[in-house]
């Protein structure tokens, strides 16, 4: 027997019986909760559905140790093993016209040397707020608006894409019904890039960056962010620049 899933998955449900006694909860209303769920499943949400709420939390408890970059929610989107990209990362064809950002930056280690060959998983949605490689958003290939960097012998990385928008997740499928309608808020993300950063001996970093001034950046309905994640606006020869240093502690 595992004494902490014990603990944990006895306090979960103790916490749900609890909720249950304080609302008086009717049968009829337990069941449309049940159904909900059930809902939630049979769309693809529940992996959207736990990182909306929960993935926030447990990053809160993850950066309580953390001495170098703290890190930011992953998300339900992650794809691994994509393929390292060049100067550029992948745009279809019909979005290969709108504008560009550049991301880049340093990984350094505790003491401020530079991390040569760390690999950066990066990712975004597409302009219409869908993410590549993953069934229910059309099964668009993986190869697009992601992929491996590896920093230079300075530490640094540099890499193109196109600027994201805000996400909102589907407010048709239940994760969107659940907050819009039962919860009474709205079901929007910043604008934001997703990254990964790994190398040899140090401990991992997820994060994200979110553009200075972009909407919905101090109002997540995921909770993600905080200021030391939005990136301040800056451009080069009219190309918007993201600049993101990791500062990676020993594994
Ligand atoms: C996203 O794109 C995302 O990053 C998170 C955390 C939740 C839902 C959609
Ligand atoms: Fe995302």
């Amino acid at each position: 027997m595992n004494q902490r899933a014990k603990t944990v998955a006895t306090e979960i449900v103790e916490a749900v019986r609890d909720v249950l006694r304080r609302n008086k909860v009717t049968f009829a209303e337990y069941r449309a909760g049940f159904m909900h769920l059930a809902k939630t499943q049979a769309a693809g949400e529940i992996p959207l559905m736990l990182d909306l709420f929960f993935n926030t939390t447990i990053v809160q408890i993850e950066n309580e140790s953390r001495k170098g970059s703290k890190a930011d929610i992953q998300g339900p989107y992650f794809v691994p093993n994509v393929p390292f990209v060049d100067h550029e990362i992948a745009i279809e064809e019909e979005h290969k016209a709108m504008p560009r950002m550049v991301m880049r930056g340093k990984v350094v280690d505790m003491s401020g040397t530079p991390v040569a060959g760390a690999v950066i998983d990066v990712w975004h949605s597409t302009p219409d707020g869908r993410y590549s490689g993953i069934e229910r958003h059309g099964n668009l290939d993986k190869k697009y608006y992601r992929g491996k960097i590896k920093t230079d012998s300075e530490g640094r990385y540099e890499v193109r894409s196109i600027i994201p928008v805000p996400y909102q997740v589907p407010n048709k499928g239940p994760t969107g019904q659940l907050l819009e309608e039962y919860m009474g808020v709205h079901s929007w993300r910043p604008a934001h890039i997703h990254y990964w950063v790994q190398a040899e001996g140090l401990r991992d970093v997820i994060r994200q960056a979110y553009f200075e001034g972009g909407d919905y950046v101090h109002d997540d309905c995921c909770e993600g962010g905080g200021d030391e994640f939005i990136v301040a606006e800056a451009y080069e020869d009219g190309v918007r620049v993201m600049e993101v240093d990791f500062q990676l502690e020993p594994a």
